[in-house]
């Protein structure tokens, strides 16, 4: 198993040798405790709020026995946000500008795709997640989570059309939800999808930020800090919802901070999302129908002037505890649960992409709890905006510098 360690790490650092953007300084901090056992973050907390169970925070470190290897496939993409893998081995990918772009697994990328409508790229918002129909292979649609921008502000919104023959524009193009209130402002919109099973649309939302807002992710009338769930055409799922309180019937879990990865257990079938807390206190939770996340009431986190967030208290009776949380924050966008068996070690274990701590978090799983932390491509030195899997049982990951990876057996 040791040989197999030197030669994952020999093609890694193969690959990165030519990379000459890596600041050497921060290296060792980004990569942090490669000591087996001992947790992958060696760094003190910013917070250090008690857990509430053993292994909620810090687990002990783990590291991939199977020799992979990290390619750039290209590096001409501009602010790419979203990721979905085409049934013909491409993929489709939104870039944050508003268009769409089409990249091959040897890393030609294709003109823009035209058509999404009222895009409002400003801070953090822009042409965001994107989610192909269950039926792609036959009717060609796919949606797209949005800011839109609206008389007196913007939203997020989801989006829907029809990819052209020619591959060059959407065709159809309707906006099938809005998340509502309208708000002036450019932080926290989530915008990341995903479909169950059952042919029905997951959408997380964010807060939008400012503190007069956060109060909405407790409130079941607002779509701000939620996981929303609809069907194809927008509307609420009937019989699976919060509605019987008298709140919005599309609403699915709320007290969410911002959620940029969402993602479901592919035995189990539960629902993982993960979401940016404020200092400290980046969550990942297990999502049930009905159940409050507890934001802005609880948190692993603090203001980022280090003030305490409302009583500065961290369980409360009838609000969910994460699975996890990263104090220092791990900036969780995007993510993904590994189905492959290209890499056995892999099967079943959740890849998070990180933002500002630049790397990508593998988390080794059991009965809802995480047992095992690796970093990988912390060397890269990228904001990693999404990772999904390929149609070839690898990994692929966005940044926000512009790059498509591969990561995966030769
Ligand atoms: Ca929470």
């Amino acid at each position: 198993m040791f040989k197999f360690q030197i030669i994952a790490s020999t093609i890694l650092l193969a690959f990165t040798s030519c990379n000459s953007g890596i600041n050497d300084a921060n290296k060792e901090e980004a990569i942090g405790n490669e000591t087996p056992g001992q947790p992958v973050e060696s760094r003190p907390p910013d917070v250090g709020y008690k857990p509430a169970f053993q292994g909620q925070t810090r687990v002990a470190g783990v590291r991939t026995s199977t020799p992979y290897e990290t390619k750039v496939i290209t590096d001409n993409l501009t602010k790419p946000w979203g990721i979905a893998a085409l049934p013909d081995g491409r993929f489709l990918i939104s870039e944050k500008g508003g268009s769409f772009r089409i990249v091959s697994v040897n890393g030609q990328v294709s003109d823009k795709i035209t058509g999404t409508q009222n895009v409002e790229e400003k801070g953090q918002g822009g042409l965001l997640g994107v989610s192909l129909d269950p039926d792609f292979s036959t009717n060609r649609t796919i949606y797209w989570a949005f800011t839109e921008k609206r008389k007196n502000g913007n939203g997020t919104s989801v989006g829907k059309g029809v990819l052209s023959a020619d591959e060059r524009s959407l065709e159809n193009v309707q906006v099938i939800y809005r998340v509502m209130p309208t708000y002036e402002g450019n932080l926290h919109y989530g915008g990341r999808m995903v479909f169950s099973k059952d042919g029905n649309l997951f959408l997380a939302t964010g807060d939008r930020f400012k503190k007069e807002r956060r109060r909405h992710a407790q409130e079941l009338n607002s779509g701000l800090g939620k996981i929303i769930l609809i069907n194809k055409d927008g509307k609420p799922v009937g019989g699976t919802t919060t509605s019987g309180a008298g709140g919005n019937a599309e609403i699915y879990s709320y007290g969410h901070r911002n959620v940029q990865g969402i993602a479901f257990h592919p035995e189990t079938g539960d629902l993982w999302v993960a979401e940016f807390g404020p200092l400290g206190g980046d969550e990942l939770n297990v999502v049930e129908q009905g159940k409050n996340y507890g934001w802005p009431i609880i948190s692993y986190g603090l203001e980022y002037n280090s003030d305490t967030i409302g009583n500065g208290i961290t369980q409360q009776e009838g609000l969910e505890q994460p699975v996890y949380y990263w104090d220092p924050v791990l900036s969780p966008s995007g993510m993904t649960f590994y189905k492959g068996s290209a890499i056995p070690e892999w099967k079943n274990n959740l890849f998070i992409a990180g933002l500002n701590s630049h790397h990508i978090a593998r988390l080794v799983l059991e009965n809802r709890k995480v047992i095992g932390e690796e970093r990988i491509l912390a060397d890269q030195q990228q904001r990693f905006r999404h990772v999904i899997e390929g149609n070839d049982g690898a990994l692929f990951a966005i940044t926000d510098e512009g790059r498509l990876y591969r990561i995966g057996k030769k």
